[in-house]
């Protein structure tokens, strides 16, 4: 096999890539059945998974097409960078990246895309998660991440950010924030205390 065979088959062997984009030419065409992801959900671990699928969760809400994998900064460092470097070109306009411990998965995504990646510091059995938090939120200047709090708030957190950057171009998703407030501050509001 040539180089450029080599090249094609390395590509498709990745099993995480992100859905491609939908040509410019399909406009006129039946609208795909699933729609490309606008947001990518990555984790470090599967065991990040409890805490993570809250974001995907809210992502599911307010409609938004997302997709969520596994992948490690530290375990599968080719991956992480393969992902990142063609998600842009996929469709996705949002990474949301969580890890726990030493967690470099937002920073190495970050470093090899120029899309807003969002970061969630899981919560770990040694520090309690001020580890994740530290390790997500110290990047150094020039290459930024959004990081959230730690665990459950920081996941949601971090669909309601990555929707409010979506919403900047989409009047629909926009309305849909200014329900999605109005019904907590109701909430709040109405809240009786026993
Ligand atoms: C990180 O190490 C992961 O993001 C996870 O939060 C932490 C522990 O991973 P496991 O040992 O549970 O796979 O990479």
């Amino acid at each position: 096999m040539g180089r450029r065979g080599e090249k094609n088959k390395e590509r498709r062997e990745v099993p995480a890539s992100p859905r491609p984009r939908v040509p410019a030419s399909s406009v006129v065409a039946p609208r795909p059945r699933v729609p490309a992801s606008l947001v990518a959900i990555l984790m470090g671990s599967k065991s990040d998974w409890e805490t993570m699928r809250t974001a995907s969760e809210s992502l599911a809400k307010f409609d938004v097409p997302h997709e969520s994998h596994v992948m490690s900064a530290h375990r599968t460092p080719s991956l992480a960078s393969e992902f990142a470097r063609q998600a842009d070109s996929c469709g996705v306009e949002v990474i949301i990246a969580a890890a726990g411990g030493a967690a470099h998965l937002a920073g190495v995504i970050a470093a090899h895309t120029i899309l807003p990646v969002l970061g969630v510091p899981m919560k770990s059995d040694a520090l309690n998660g001020l580890d994740s938090l530290l390790s997500t939120v110290q990047m150094p200047a020039g290459i930024p991440v959004g990081t959230l709090a730690i665990g459950k708030a920081g996941a949601t957190n971090a669909a309601l950010f990555a929707i409010a950057i979506l919403a900047n171009s989409r009047p629909e998703l926009k309305k849909k924030l200014h329900e999605f407030r109005a019904a907590q501050e109701k909430k709040v509001r109405e809240a009786k205390l026993d």
